[in-house]
């Protein structure tokens, strides 16, 4: 009977083990865990996900594109030398054979600049990643709520030292 049980939770371990596992028969690219923060109209957000290569040859992702905001841009999120969060603009994102590129906060991600609508929890809109190789990628990206929201460009921000900024620093960095 104690086996039975013992060999019943390890066939449903497997299984979601296999569930969970990448679909990898079509040997191109592969997003897991695509999502976004809460947003406000004409501020900023991000997009977060998991991009997995399946493919013998390294790619580059090199850009972005969405509907949702004026702009769209690849950046990473670094500590600089003097200890202060900053976002970089990526050209690209290597992307190594059978590799992959974790975007998270505090890392890589993708930056919506000016989004066009406000961006709630259980929002669904779409995200096309551009490769150097690959065909183009188009994604659900899903809101997820308990993002920090951005400040929307405007009235709280043009004092005078900050406009080089292409989003405000006040706020936690993606
Ligand atoms: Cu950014």
């Amino acid at each position: 009977m104690k086996e039975q049980l013992r060999l019943s939770l390890a066939l449903a371990m497997v299984s979601i083990v296999l569930f969970t596992a990448c679909q990898s028969s079509h040997g191109g690219m592969e997003a897991h865990e695509v999502w976004a923060r809460t947003g406000v109209k004409d501020g900023n957000g991000a997009v977060y996900m998991v991009l997995h290569n399946h493919s013998n040859r390294a790619d580059e992702l090199v850009g972005a594109a969405s509907d949702i905001a004026q702009t769209v841009e690849l950046h990473k999120s670094e500590v600089n030398d003097q200890g202060v969060m900053v976002m970089l603009k990526q050209d690209s994102i290597p992307l190594s054979a059978n590799g992959e590129i974790v975007m998270q906060p505090g890392g890589y991600h993708i930056m919506l600049i000016g989004l066009k609508r406000d961006l709630k929890e259980g929002d669904t809109f779409k995200v096309t990643l551009k490769f150097k190789s690959s065909p183009d990628l188009t994604l659900d990206v899903a809101v997820r709520g308990g993002g920090m929201e951005m400040q929307p460009h405007g009235e709280h921000d043009h004092g005078s030292g900050e406009h080089e900024h292409e989003h405000p620093m006040s706020t936690p960095t993606p």
